[in-house]
């Protein structure tokens, strides 16, 4: 009777683990090659469980609510499967505060890092640094431009086909043209690099970008911007729509166009993230579509960083499955929706 028991124990246990891995997911795809050369971080220690993880998230800022609930997702997970420490901190933004915290985590010696990078540049030191002593990174979120030799995989978004999808909603909302203004995230950042890139890609010829500056993908940095453009250019006029990077920067914008006496319906506006904040401006009928990014990132970095450190391959890229909200669904979906 006893070792039926032990085995249904198990079971279970195997159960609740896997369960707990896919909870909240977000929905991805991934891309298969080159597993074989991560390093191998656990090579003759015997299996490592969660409960052996040391994992190390230098997290880029708490720029936005997409942020806030990225960090919740990491913090939730890491809780729920009983990791042995999660080292996080907050960079505010800032690429040398993210570089010092992945120092102190090599000089800490912590099983996995996972980076969610504030820009695509200047990571190839740091990077070096971690392979060099054997722990390796999976870059979360945004992109890095270094070799892909220097770390072990990406989890997060198409930020180009998150553009394209703007372009494509640009494209039915402005049929006979017009020009639109681009408010766009961190200059230099893998989510507005992806995203200006795809929107110019599948613009239509008939649609001007009129003009582009950064809000730093926060509320407070937009209203100047929208402040400035509303000086130089009159809306309706000048330009129809307006393409937002992020719901943070959508909602500042929005301010900025009340005050201004623009009412919602008079411009067309496209933001990305689908935030609860993004669903009520849809609701409010300040936006025509949200384009979504999903935070909810957690699981997929967990599961990925046991893997390494087992020294077994992993995807080389995990990209999350996403789609495009409307206001239409926008006031069934809105209670729903946890970030
Ligand atoms: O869209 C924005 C956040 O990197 C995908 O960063 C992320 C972006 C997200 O500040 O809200």
């Amino acid at each position: 009777m006893k070792a039926p028991r032990v085995s249904s124990t198990i079971v279970i246990a195997a159960l609740l683990i896997s369960i707990l891995a896919s909870c909240g997911q977000a929905p991805a795809t991934t891309t298969p090659d080159a597993g074989a050369s991560q390093p191998a971080a656990a090579a003759n220690t015997g299996t490592k469980t969660y409960k052996d993880m040391t994992l190390c998230y230098p997290q880029l800022g708490a720029e936005s609510d997409w942020r806030t609930a990225n960090t919740a997702s990491i913090k939730e997970t890491a809780a729920s499967l009983g990791i042995k420490q999660l080292v996080f901190s907050d960079a505010q933004q800032k690429q040398e505060n993210q570089i010092s915290a992945i120092r102190a985590c090599i000089q800490q010696g912590v099983d996995v890092i996972a980076l969610p990078p504030v820009v695509e540049d200047g990571w190839d030191a740091v990077l070096t640094e971690a392979k060099n002593a054997n722990i390796p990174v999976i870059v979360v979120d945004r992109s890095v431009s270094a070799d892909p030799s220097l770390y072990a995989s990406y989890i997060g978004s198409d930020m180009a086909l998150e553009g394209e999808r703007a372009a494509a909603e640009f494209n039915k909302l402005l049929p006979n043209g017009g020009a639109i203004l681009e408010l766009s995230g961190t200059t230099g950042s893998g989510a507005a690099v992806g995203r200006a890139e795809g929107l110019r890609n599948k613009l239509n010829a008939n649609i001007k970008i009129l003009d582009s500056q950064t809000g730093n993908f926060t509320r407070a940095e937009a209203v100047p911007v929208m402040q400035a453009f509303l000086k130089k250019y009159k809306p309706g006029t000048d330009f129809q729509g307006v393409f937002i990077h992020n719901d943070d920067m959508g909602i500042g914008a929005i301010e900025a166009l009340k005050a201004a006496g623009v009412k919602p319906g008079d411009l067309k506006i496209v933001s990305v993230d689908g935030t609860r904040g993004g669903f009520q401006a849809m609701v409010d009928g300040w936006f025509q579509a949200d384009v979504e990014c999903n935070p909810l990132l957690g699981p997929q970095v967990f599961e990925m960083a046991l893997k390494l450190m087992n020294g077994q391959p992993v995807d080389r890229k995990v990209l999350t499955n996403e789609t495009v909200y409307y206001p239409d669904q926008a006031k069934e979906l809105l209670p729903t929706r946890t970030y």
